[in-house]
């Protein structure tokens, strides 16, 4: 059974989650928003290990560790720039979020912690993005029940928290009912 939970917070924070994601750029050298704030928590080993991965295309995921983090590890996914919607940003970003679990899942990873991807600099809409989160999430711990003891998506602020509190409202009520 895993728990998949909300909470209000900052991500390099200690939240006892084996590994975090970061909503990287493909570049995988750092960059503002979250990015930013897991680079300078974990300090510069990070870059220097993230330059040795040449990039990362967006919504495939690689891991690194986590340094000074309180988290072991570090899965970083460039999430899709909404562009309008038109240019299979919906896939990507459902993509970002599978595949991040898939790594998490190949290291033996029990327990991660998400930001919310690409709704920052990245302009994905709010109310969407929070609903493909919450349903691909979902849809892999169903795949791999025995997998992970909790999913914790890690949100800066009240607005974004509501928004996926609601989504995990309506994903796992309407699986309930199935
Ligand atoms: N903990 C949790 N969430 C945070 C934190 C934090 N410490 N800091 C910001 N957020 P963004 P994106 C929230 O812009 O849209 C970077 O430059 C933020 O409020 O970090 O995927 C990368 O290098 C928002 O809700 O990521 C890329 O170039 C969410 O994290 C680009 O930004 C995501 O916002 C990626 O853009």
């Amino acid at each position: 059974m895993t728990e998949i939970k909300a909470i209000c917070g900052d991500i390099t924070e200690d939240h006892g989650m084996m590994a975090i994601v970061n909503a990287a750029n493909t570049s995988l050298l750092g960059g503002g928003g979250v990015d930013g704030a897991i680079h300078r928590a974990a300090g510069p080993e990070l870059l220097e290990e993230c330059k040795t991965l040449n990039g990362c295309p967006t919504g495939q995921a690689k891991l690194t560790k986590g340094y000074n983090l309180p988290a072991a590890y570090v899965i970083h996914t460039p999430g899709p720039r909404w562009r309008g919607g038109n240019e299979k940003e919906r896939e990507l970003l459902a993509d970002s979020y599978w595949n991040c679990l898939q790594v998490a899942l190949d290291h033996q990873i029990s327990s991660v912690a998400f930001p919310s991807i690409s709704t920052g600099i990245y302009h994905f809409p709010l109310r969407e993005a929070s609903m493909i989160a919450i349903s691909t999430v979902k849809r892999f711990v169903d795949h791999n029940p025995d997998a992970f003891s909790q999913i914790l998506f890690v949100l800066f602020d009240d607005k974004t928290r509501h928004m996926y509190d609601k989504a995990i409202h309506q994903v796992c009520s309407a699986e309930s009912v199935s």
